[in-house]
């Protein structure tokens, strides 16, 4: 879908003309791309269902090259996207009209590791599956794991403050972050690579660039507090018969498992349905169940650990909370098991298309959210097993241990009327239980409208001076983030 489905104008930019072009390539020669054919994948998003039309992409080496061409786009009024792997669910990281792509593969290095602190310092393009492996030889892990880490960068995990799939454990990266290197929209480098743990002095302005999406900077280098490796993985994956189950068994696993829990993942029978079709793998256990549940412990001591899921899981099972459970054996099960929950997103594409909602909700009005959705979508007659219908299936799935809910809608093609049966109703559901309609994947161009729903007018009226203050030209991912 183009900018003219979305009613959405181009705003007064400068259009790119050759002495742009010259420019550019007098700064990163080797790194102007501006073949149609090559630009094609980065105009698109990762859904295919947001497309651009931008003439010119930028790879840059340096953050030197990032401040030139910044400086550069923000006197000429030319718009510009930061892109990372360009994974992003919201359509932020492809031009809307013709903005200019700043891609970051090409800064790509590990720049420094402090074995004792476990602080890492790398430059924004590096891809979340690289700094892993890296750090693993090191003795050490990333501390946020996501389903698109072969392709993401961390300074686009960064950009949309990205959560995953042990943010219970290791926390979000407002926290684990200790410094930020980026580039202002004016060219003003903000030079903060700290690797200080504690630094109360004064406005901690490093938080500017976690989760504003490339709206305020661009992010080219990071510090990060990376956990040490844990000797001892283990993965159960649960039947449960109720979403009430669900809640009884995560509130027991926070004080049977406590320091050693990092992970805890739901998903409905309609994700493992939907999965299990475009997938050849053997289902974790025999029967689908109408939720399931993936628990992950990490520790020190892989014996102690396992006695106590064992147990754990053996208390759950007598009373009545499980239905039925496996512990994965080895290193190959433990992949296999992530792998049904981690494969849901790209499983929910397979159809053709897929409306994706990414809420915070208190857990009890969870699985609320997903069942009034699908009542709402079949009596509007939008749901059958034939073409004619434009719904396949509704899923949910999710961070419970974060109270993060993703609501998946699978489409054979983009339908406007399903499109409005879901707008605003899910936003209005979420604003009534005082949830996030932007949990954790950012607000991109899809949900910049949707921002009243979570904001007062006073806090987005505050955002917006702060944007007006750092990107005075608005020239930083236009149409996006703020309505
Ligand atoms: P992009 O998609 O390229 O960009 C995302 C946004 O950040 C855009 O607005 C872009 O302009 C901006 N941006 C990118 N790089 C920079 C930079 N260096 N400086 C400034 N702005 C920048 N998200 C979660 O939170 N949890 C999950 O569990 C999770 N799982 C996912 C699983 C799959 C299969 C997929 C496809 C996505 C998933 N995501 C998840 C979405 C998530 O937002 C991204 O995967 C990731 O954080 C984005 O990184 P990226 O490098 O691809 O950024
Ligand atoms: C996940 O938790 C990701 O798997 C993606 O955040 C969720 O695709 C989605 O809706
Ligand atoms: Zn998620």
């Amino acid at each position: 879908l183009t900018a003219e489905h979305y009613n959405v104008a181009r705003g007064s930019y400068g259009s790119i003309e050759q002495s742009d072009l010259d420019f550019f390539k007098s700064i990163v020669p080797n790194g102007v791309v501006t073949d149609a054919s090559d630009l094609e994948m980065f105009n698109e998003d990762w859904m295919h269902k947001y497309r651009g039309q931008s003439k010119v992409m930028l790879k840059p080496q340096n953050t030197e090259q990032v401040s030139k061409i910044m400086a550069h786009c923000n006197a000429r009024k030319l718009a510009v996207v930061p892109q990372g792997g360009n994974t992003g669910l919201v359509g932020g990281s492809v031009p809307v009209f013709d903005e200019i792509i700043l891609s970051l593969a090409n800064m790509n290095k590990i720049r420094h590791f402090d074995p004792v602190s476990g602080v890492l310092t790398a430059d924004a393009g590096v891809i979340l599956q690289n700094a892993d492996d890296y750090l693993r030889t090191q003795g050490f892990i990333f501390p946020l794991d996501l389903g698109a880490k072969g392709s993401c960068q961390i300074g686009g995990n960064l950009a949309t403050n990205a959560g995953g799939l042990r943010l219970l454990r290791y926390g979000s990266l407002h926290g684990t972050v200790l410094g930020v290197e980026g580039v202002f929209a004016t060219g003003e480098v903000f030079d903060g690579l700290s690797s200080l743990r504690k630094d109360n002095t004064g406005y901690d302005l490093k938080q500017l660039f976690i989760g504003s999406e490339g709206t305020l900077g661009v992010i080219t280098g990071l510090s990060i507090i990376c956990p040490p490796k844990p000797n001892a993985v283990n993965v159960a994956f649960l039947g449960l018969e109720s979403f009430d189950k669900v809640q009884e068994a995560f509130v027991k696993s926070r004080s049977h498992l406590a320091e050693i829990l990092s992970s805890f993942e739901c998903m409905d029978a309609s994700s493992l349905k939907l999965a299990s079709h475009h997938c050849s793998l053997q289902a974790p256990l025999s029967d689908v169940h109408p939720f399931s549940v993936l628990i992950e412990t990490s520790g020190s001591n892989s014996a102690h650990d396992e006695e106590k899921l064992s147990g754990f899981l053996e208390a759950l099972m007598e009373e009545g909370i499980i239905t039925d459970g496996v512990l994965a054996q080895d290193e190959t099960q433990i992949a296999n098991l992530w792998y049904w929950r981690e494969f849901i997103p790209e499983a929910s594409t397979k159809a053709g298309g897929v409306y994706k909602y990414d809420v915070s909700l208190p857990l009890p009005a969870m699985w609320e959210l997903v069942d009034a959705t699908n009542d709402r979508l079949i009596k509007q007659n939008l749901v059958g097993s034939t073409d004619e219908f434009p719904v396949v299936d509704t899923i949910g799935y999710g961070h419970i241990g974060d109270s993060n809910l993703h609501l998946n809608v699978a489409v054979r093609r983009y339908d406007d009327r399903v499109e409005q049966a879901l707008e605003p109703f899910v936003f209005e559901f979420v604003a009534k239980h005082k949830g996030s309609v932007s949990a954790e994947h950012g607000l991109g161009f899809q949900k910049a409208h949707a921002l009243h729903y979570s904001k007062s007018e006073h806090m987005i009226g505050l955002m917006k001076a702060l944007k007006r203050h750092y990107d005075p030209n608005l020239i930083l991912n236009p149409y996006k983030y703020l309505p």
